[in-house]
């Protein structure tokens, strides 16, 4: 049964049959649709044993951009996808599923329009993979809801999907500092290194990650008493110099008498059950483990509370992993292997059939057949197949943790990653991109995903710079490091076994090299957090693919440049042995910032077109657009170590440009009640020199604090304007 009905500006909803509520959107439409529509708009639709099949006939020169965590292009056409959260270690190209699953996509072209799945199971989508111009999607039960947003404006579709799907999610604005991670630092006198380190080197940072190994054998919200014989004051200690510890938190719950979240796991039933009824077991990190089932709001309340455990401590934020749910083997998957591989197995030398075991053995993890048996029960005592409602296992689990901070820490930011996530968890907390390699490859799929993932209402998202899995060179480490500081979450993180790559790990011109561009990253801070701040509330993406902006035909096919807020645009180096890249310029003219250091402008004025430019080891290519402003400050050792006192604006004014200055207090939530101050900066050009002016815009609690505005204003013709202006010219112009 299809029904229908119109939403919001340009919105229509189609609803196939009975849908899951995933939460994904914020109103609840039951009632007002019309019975019985024909078939949606764009699509011709047909059903083969309870799946339904979408067909759109894609046009030569149509684009089609999305799918948020994904492999690909940004441009999506010619390659197949599955949506089915999977914990796959190695994203290699022809891979088709990934931790998440955001079945919102945009195609640009003959007919532009967006549409959004709300679906929680299985989702195939062929792109123009097995016929050039035929896009399929596959969706495994004839149960959801469909979106489609009619407008021919690729922002204003993200901007309704992102009014019905909700505001994204804001961290504290220490998380825009620059963070260190390793599986793992496991214990006190490790992490106090690693923070000494920082702070003797002279290098930036906020934030320090806890891996596993943190835990008493990996028995979730535990600490290691041998490991850290005082957390709290530890914790403490270390909020002293300036880092956050984040610790990670794994679902699995180990299966250990007298461990007291198992015991009250297993006393109120909170875990997910079996085809027979018994608790479902599959062994992850712990051995074997029991599985919240986090579709249910009171195992949500459950195990949000335990968090507390944690902050009580002093920790104010988290990463949620293996939420896919990752499932390293079930007893049932080794039995199966044993019975129908006796004979292989029972041979002294089963010689080749060897490798027949071999893929089975591999195939044990994340097996289909256990997630068919895994069963959820709902709070109206609904039962579903983990298969039916796959998607959703780390967004309950993340909507948990978040709903618990609400509550315990009121009015107060956290910082929250999760690495499986569903459409509607980029409302109450961050992804970041996986297992990633130390190949210069993924650097470019950071590129294309940092993308793709900000369409779809993930703005604050990054991988993990220099790479998770296998060895960095010094080389990569130091482009990975300057493409790192131009996302939101920047984080250094690699896998047990690896090389390590902390700043200092490589030799002292690395190290040299890579504290200038942390340096760098700290002095654009108030550009960052003004221009974050405004995307979340305009519903615009901070990170956003050229040709959102400029529509002629070869700002289409670049896929390996992108704006940083509205102002900078960034051409990051990506392949080994490279002393520079050809960038394309489009349309208006452009201010080049071969940057080096935050305090060394050497800038350089560019028409439109297409150019190689010479990058050095220790410079990144970034343009400033025509008439738009950046504002830089001196960097510190960490987030409000000091009162940010005084800006720089570096600007490129032909006309007139302006940029907005955000300040507050950087961890409530009190700016959504008006309760900020901004700064409003317009530069204009006029026939001699510039004409600069404020607006300020103060509250209750928030006073713009800058007491000291250095101008460096460039013309067309590479001219530099400077000026210096004090507090008091500010509200010269004000209400
Ligand atoms: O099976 O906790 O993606 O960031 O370091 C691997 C160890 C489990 C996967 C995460 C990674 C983390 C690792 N985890």
């Amino acid at each position: 049964m299809l029904r229908k009905m119109e939403l919001l500006n340009f919105t229509d909803l189609y609803r196939f049959g009975n849908p899951f509520k995933t939460g994904a959107t914020l109103i609840n439409f039951d009632d007002k649709f019309h019975e019985n529509s024909k078939t949606p708009d764009f699509f011709e639709v047909s059903s083969a044993d309870k799946k339904i099949i979408l067909k759109y006939n894609l046009d030569e020169k149509d684009a089609v951009y999305g799918l948020g965590q994904s492999l690909g292009g940004i441009n999506k056409r010619g390659k197949k996808y599955r949506l089915y959260a999977t914990d796959d270690p190695l994203h290699t190209p022809e891979k088709e599923s990934l931790y998440g699953s955001h079945p919102f996509l945009i195609i640009k072209g003959k007919n532009t329009f967006g549409f959004f799945i709300d679906f929680p199971g299985e989702i195939v989508l062929d792109v123009g993979f097995t016929q050039t111009n035929l896009f399929t999607v596959e969706v495994s039960r004839d149960d959801f809801d469909l979106y489609v947003f009619n407008n021919a404006d690729v922002f204003l579709i993200i901007k309704e999907f992102l009014t019905l799907t909700g505001t994204p999610y804001v961290p504290p604005k220490w998380a825009f500092g620059f963070g260190q991670s390793r599986w793992s630092y496991p214990d006190e006198k490790t992490v106090t290194d690693i923070a000494d380190n920082f702070r003797k080197n002279k290098i930036p940072c906020d934030m320090i990650f806890l891996d596993i190994d943190y835990m008493d054998n990996y028995k979730v919200f535990t600490v290691d008493k041998k490991k850290f014989p005082n957390f709290k004051k530890f914790v403490s200690k270390m909020k002293d110099k300036g880092f956050r510890l984040l610790p990670i938190i794994d679902p699995g719950v180990k299966i250990e008498k007298g461990y007291d979240v198992y015991e009250e796991g297993l006393k109120n039933n909170y875990f997910c059950k079996d085809e027979k009824g018994n608790n479902f077991t599959a062994a992850v990190w712990p051995g074997l483990t029991h599985f919240p089932d986090f579709t249910n709001k009171t195992t949500r309340r459950w195990w949000g509370g335990l968090y507390k455990r944690l902050t009580d401590e002093g920790i104010e934020g988290f990463w949620n992993d293996m939420n896919e749910p990752a499932l390293f083997y079930t007893k049932e998957g080794l039995d199966d292997l044993k019975k129908t591989n006796e004979e292989v197995l029972s041979k002294e030398d089963p010689g080749f059939d060897f490798f027949k075991i071999k893929d089975k053995a591999n195939g044990l993890s994340n097996k289909a057949s256990d997630y068919k048996r895994m069963i959820h029960i709902t709070d109206k005592n609904e039962k579903y197949t983990n298969e039916d409602i796959h998607n959703l296992y780390g967004y309950h689990m993340t909507k948990a943790t978040s709903d618990a901070f609400s509550e315990f820490k009121k009015n107060q930011r956290y910082f929250l990653l999760s690495r499986s996530s569903y459409v509607g968890l980029h409302r109450f907390a961050a992804i970041w991109m996986g297992d990633n390699q130390s190949w210069w490859e993924h650097m470019l799929v950071h590129i294309k995903m940092l993308i793709s993932l900000n369409m779809c209402g993930f703005f604050y998202t990054g991988a993990d710079v220099g790479g998770f899995g296998c060895n960095a060179s010094p080389e990569l480490a130091i482009r990975w490091q300057q493409l790192g500081a131009f996302t939101p979450l920047y984080r250094n993180h690699a896998a047990i076994g690896t090389r390590n790559q902390e700043p200092w790990a490589f030799d002292e011109k690395t190290m040299d090299i890579t504290r200038d561009i942390i340096n760098f990253r700290y002095a654009m801070s108030p550009y960052i957090y003004s221009e974050f701040m405004k995307a979340t509330i305009e519903l615009k993406p901070f990170i956003k693919p050229i040709f959102f902006i400029y529509e002629d035909d070869i700002s289409k096919n670049i896929e390996d440049q992108f704006f940083f807020g509205d102002s900078i645009m960034v051409c990051p180096i990506y392949t080994p042995n490279q002393r520079g890249r050809f960038v394309y310029l489009p349309e208006s003219k452009w201010l080049m910032w071969n940057l080096k250091k935050y305090d060394q402008t050497n800038l350089k004025i560019y028409q439109s077109g297409s150019y190689f430019i010479e990058a050095g080891i220790d410079e990144i290519p970034i343009f400033i657009k025509e008439n738009s402003l950046t504002i830089l400050t001196e960097p510190q050792n960490y987030t409000n170590e000091k009162p940010l006192l005084k800006l720089k604006v570096i600007g490129f004014v032909t006309d007139k440009a302006s940029f907005t200055y955000f300040e507050d207090d950087g961890v409530s939530y009190d700016y959504k009640n008006g309760n900020y101050a901004s700064l409003k900066i317009f530069v204009e050009k006029k026939e001699t020199d510039y004409e600069i002016f404020f607006d300020v815009v103060e509250s209750k609690d928030n006073k713009i604090l800058i007491e000291e505005i250095d101008f460096e204003i460039y013309d067309e013709k590479n001219q530099i304007f400077i000026k210096k202006i004090g507090k008091n010219n500010f509200y010269k112009f004000s209400n």
